[in-house]
């Protein structure tokens, strides 16, 4: 095994981290978000779960937003409504992140806590916005994201989002390294597609709303990262 880092140390040399479903369950949250920024413009429109769970294939808020529009034929005047409306949604699930309505998915904090004290570096590459990851990190933490993770990279500054690889392929692009020194940390099937895409062995932990994903080319998929450094240090 090599660190991918020139180092000898063995095991990966990165972890890139999805934030959605992967550092905390926040889909709940997100939901409760979208369905008070629909209340508060008018709209009468209201995400139940089922509802919810289907629209999630819809990778990123906006596009989401967008497509349950057009599959409804439901009338909004004009497209900046949507970053208007997603903007809205993006301030109350901030607020509601910062009064404490999340914790961390079991083993993720002493993973980034081990993988960091053995010298790794970290990363982020999510479909969600920076701010939204500054909210999750500071709920999380108590320390802002750019003391946890050294890249972070987001869903709106790629061309494509999850499933396509860009996001990962950014990640790595900031960290300076190649896809196989890397591991990928994902909940769902499309952000598996997405980290095998741009070359990486994913960890799949599947969230809530995705357990029913299918996770063949997972590298190791585990239903609790609790433990996870010492079968990554053992195994990668
Ligand atoms: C999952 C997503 C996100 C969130 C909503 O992102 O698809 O769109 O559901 O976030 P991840 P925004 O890659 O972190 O799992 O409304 O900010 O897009
Ligand atoms: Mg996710």
């Amino acid at each position: 095994m090599s660190d991918g880092m020139g180092g000898g140390r063995p095991g990966p040399g990165a972890l890139i981290f999805d934030v959605d479903g992967t550092l905390a369950e926040t889909e709940e949250l997100h939901r409760a978000a979208f369905n008070a920024a629909f209340a508060a413009h008018g709209l009468g429109w209201h995400w139940d779960r089922p509802t919810y769970g289907a629209l999630l294939a819809v990778t990123g808020g906006k596009e989401r937003i967008r497509a349950y529009r057009d599959r409804h034929a439901f009338a909004l005047p004009r497209e900046t409504d949507i970053a208007g409306l997603h903007a809205d949604k993006t301030r109350r699930y901030g607020r509601m992140v910062a009064e404490g309505a999340l914790c961390a998915r079991p083993g993720v904090l002493s993973l980034v806590a081990e993988a960091r004290g053995h010298g790794l570096r970290l990363a982020v590459a999510t479909t969600t916005s920076p701010d939204n990851v500054e909210a999750l990190c500071r709920a999380l933490w108590q320390r802002p994201a750019g003391e946890i993770f050294d890249v972070i990279a987001a869903g709106d500054e790629v061309g494509a989002k999850k499933p396509a690889p860009d996001v990962y392929l950014l990640a790595l692009a900031r960290l300076g390294i190649a896809g196989e020194a890397a591991l990928a940390f994902e909940d769902s099937a499309v952000g598996l597609a997405s980290a095998r895409a741009a070359g990486l062995k994913v960890v799949a932990c599947p969230s809530l709303y995705m357990s029913g994903d299918d996770f063949a080319g997972a590298w190791w998929l585990t239903p609790s990262l609790d433990g996870a450094w010492r079968h990554i240090a053992a195994s990668f």
